[in-house]
């Protein structure tokens, strides 16, 4: 029925367009417009992070976070009665997920290791002068000069699991709580664990890495329990960006809306593969056959590429094309890390010449983040079924409108993430 009368709609105004062109006398301006769809996110290094609190003994803390297959969990979390030891998963991290892509739950102590900073060097636990509850200011100590390592000295150490707790609950979608308890009143040795750090990031990232020599913001974690520097470097290095996918462009009449409808389910005309797995394709064929779009295309190879791909920060797309008066330009771009989303002008697109003139410079406040309403959205940069980590054609069925994306997640501003310019050429 929507479909019907979007058909309907379109031959009025196709019928009403040609009325008034067989009218019009005065020549149409023409220009030749080159736009450029650059992706201007800035790169982060982990997914997300937090800071841990003191934890004292018979005490716990618990975080929160979204998190996708191939994520991996770090902490840092000193041992404050020594001079520069922390608890902490192996290098890699935790693995969120198993091998069959099932969350990881449970109590997973016995992932934790405790480690050396290697930078202190090291006295008796609990009686050593240069330890933060002994001595009389930060960083007060013999400088070790080591790497990072599992702890190896001829000190003993209460067993981790009689000190330390950490344990995973997971909500069935991507959220993750975790949870980290302070057992060590009943250990060998009761400490507190001193302000720590979290991050959430993928195989290629590291919060410290073994064999190599302590960051001053982890050796400040490491000695005297100073988390600061560790937050701001996270905070810093935190946070969603992702790529966009091959698009396509239109230049349509005046009126028609040649890719979605505001408010309307989409027609079947190819932008949910677009909006799904960035597959432009389809939606590229529909639209040469629309006899209301003057000319189409996808925009799929990075400039200076020699081949099509996903469109990674700091890089553009661009296309060219000469259109006349009168004549408007649509475009979508997929964001990659969500199900459905995707960047476009309105509906109708946007004017390419105001009162004769061609119109040109930077677009983007007219760009929104649509919700194709094919695909149930997930957390953005973490849900399961984004093509990153479901691929294909994977995800629930969203039955929805077309509409600009209004799901209670958070998202950049445009500005932040997509610019879209217009030059002559
Ligand atoms: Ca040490
Ligand atoms: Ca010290
Ligand atoms: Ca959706």
């Amino acid at each position: 029925m929507m479909k019907k009368q979007l058909s309907i709609l379109l031959i009025a105004m196709s019928i009403n367009f040609v009325s008034c062109s067989d009218d019009d006398d005065v020549k149409k301006q023409t220009a030749t417009f080159k736009v450029t769809v650059k992706n201007v996110f800035t790169p982060k290094t982990y997914q997300n992070s937090g800071t841990i609190s003191l934890i004292k003994p018979g005490e716990s803390e618990e975080f929160t976070f979204n998190a996708g297959k191939g994520s991996y969990l770090s902490f840092a979390n000193m041992f404050v009665k020594s001079n520069d030891l922390f608890y902490g998963f192996s290098d890699t991290g935790l693995s969120l997920y198993d091998a069959n892509g099932n969350a990881v739950v449970g109590d997973v102590t016995d992932e934790v290791q405790l480690w050396d900073a290697g930078t202190e060097v090291n006295q008796e636990p609990s009686n050593g002068s240069n330890q933060p509850l002994n001595q009389s200011g930060p960083n007060t100590g013999g400088t070790e000069g080591g790497n990072i390592q599992v702890v190896n000295d001829d000190f003993t150490y209460p067993a981790v699991e009689d000190v330390f707790e950490v344990s995973i609950s997971h909500d069935g979608g991507t959220m993750f709580t975790v949870k980290i308890e302070n057992n060590s009143a009943t250990a060998s040795i009761v400490t507190p664990f001193a302000p720590g750090v979290w991050a959430v990031h993928s195989d290629q990232v590291k919060l410290f890495e073994n064999g190599t020599t302590a960051s001053s913001a982890l050796e400040k974690l490491a000695e005297d329990g100073d988390n600061a520097d560790f937050d701001t470097l996270l905070m810093d290095n935190s946070g969603h960006f992702s790529p966009f996918a091959p698009g396509v462009f239109a230049i349509n009449k005046s009126g028609v809306m040649p890719i979605f409808t505001n408010n309307t389910s989409n027609s079947g005309n190819g932008l949910e593969a677009l909006a799904e797995y960035g597959d432009p394709s389809i939606l590229a064929a529909s639209l040469s056959g629309f006899s209301d779009v003057n000319q189409s295309g996808v925009f799929n190879t990075p400039d200076g590429a020699s081949s099509p791909g996903a469109l990674l920060p700091d890089n553009s797309y661009s296309f060219t094309f000469t259109a006349e008066e009168g004549d408007y330009l649509s475009i979508a771009t997929m964001l990659v890390q969500t199900n459905d989303l995707f960047y476009a002008f309105a509906d109708k697109g946007i004017t390419l010449f105001n009162n004769g003139i061609a119109v040109t410079g930077n677009m983007t406040s007219q760009i929104n983040l649509w919700d194709a309403g094919t695909e149930v959205n997930e957390y953005p940069g973490a849900g399961n079924n984004q093509p990153v980590r479901g691929g294909g054609n994977s995800g629930p069925a969203e039955g929805g409108i077309v509409k600009i994306v209004n799901d209670g997640f958070t998202y950049p501003a445009n500005a932040d993430a997509i610019e879209v310019t217009i030059e002559l050429q």
